[in-house]
Parts: C-alpha cells; sequence; structure tokens
C-alpha cells in the first residue's frame, strides 16, 4: 500500500518536473513555439548586444516577427548580418522577420540577431532579462532572455 502510494507520488514529481523544465525552455504564443532564448553577457561598458532564439510557426499561417522592446536598452532592433565583399555588415530588417508557416527560424551570432544599443546598464552572464517580441500576427510576448558570457555562448552555439 505504502509502496504504491510513493510510486504513484514519484509518477506526479516527475511529470511535475517535466512540466517545469518545459516552461522554462520553452514558450508557446499562439502557433509559434521559441526555444533557446538567450543573449551574450557585455565585457566592459560596450554598449551593444545580441539576443537570440529560434522561433518555430507551428501554425498554417505565415507570422513575422516585427519589433522588440527591451528596458535596458535605448534603441532594439532585428537586425540581419552578412558577409559583404569578406566584411561583416549588419543591418536592420525595416519590415521585420518573415516566419513562414510550418518553418522555424533562428536568431544566431553570424545570422539574424535582436540587437540592443544604448545600453543603460551592463548585461550579467547568469540574470535573465525581460524583453517583448512582437509579432504581427501572435501579438506582443513578453520573455526573458538568459545573459551567458561569451566563450559558453560560443560552445553553445549550433
Ligand atoms: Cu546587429
Amino acid at each position: 500500500m505504502k509502496k504504491r502510494f510513493i510510486a504513484i507520488l514519484f509518477i506526479l514529481l516527475t511529470n511535475m518536473s517535466v512540466a517545469i523544465f518545459a516552461q522554462a525552455e520553452d514558450i508557446m504564443a499562439g502557433d509559434l513555439m521559441l526555444h533557446d532564448l538567450w543573449m551574450k553577457a557585455t565585457i566592459g561598458n560596450k554598449p551593444v548586444t545580441g539576443g537570440y532564439l529560434t522561433i518555430h510557426n507551428h501554425g498554417d499561417f505565415d507570422d513575422r516577427l516585427i519589433g522588440v522592446e527591451a528596458a535596458f536598452a535605448g534603441k532594439s532592433e532585428i537586425h540581419q548580418m552578412n558577409m559583404v565583399n569578406d566584411v561583416m555588415q549588419m543591418r536592420p530588417l525595416i519590415d521585420g522577420l518573415a516566419l513562414p508557416a510550418g518553418e522555424h527560424v533562428m536568431l544566431e551570432p553570424g545570422g539574424y540577431h535582436l540587437m540592443f544599443m544604448q545600453l543603460k546598464e551592463p548585461i550579467t552572464a547568469e540574470t535573465s532579462y525581460s524583453v517583448t517580441l512582437i509579432f504581427d500576427k501572435a501579438g506582443r510576448v513578453p520573455v526573458t532572455l538568459l545573459a551567458r558570457d561569451l566563450k559558453d555562448a560560443h560552445s553553445h552555439s549550433h
């Protein structure tokens, strides 16, 4: 009898921890699933940093990431990074980032990224920062980005 109770309790706890883990790792916003949200910790007084995530559009309709807001930055934009004549160049995506139905889009170092400029405070590793992502259809989605040191971030990159 007692053994059975312990077994049931164990199953409950296991399911619970899975649920909590999933919540911390992934965010559902309508048909969009957001994973691997993080940003680079800053070094010294560097006033800019990048934020990254993977967006999976599980829906039947295209969506678009059209904006990003962060209280810790004076200016936040969605950027694209390209090699132009062997020089890395960044430019803001004025019309946002397309999120085609059924596909996933990665924002990662060297590619698309969230760009936080005019930082009002240093971005410290192991600290979570609140950011609002703005989607054309899914609307405003509050998320947190966990800051990581660049060397850790590098080993994590895909
Ligand atoms: Cu940028």
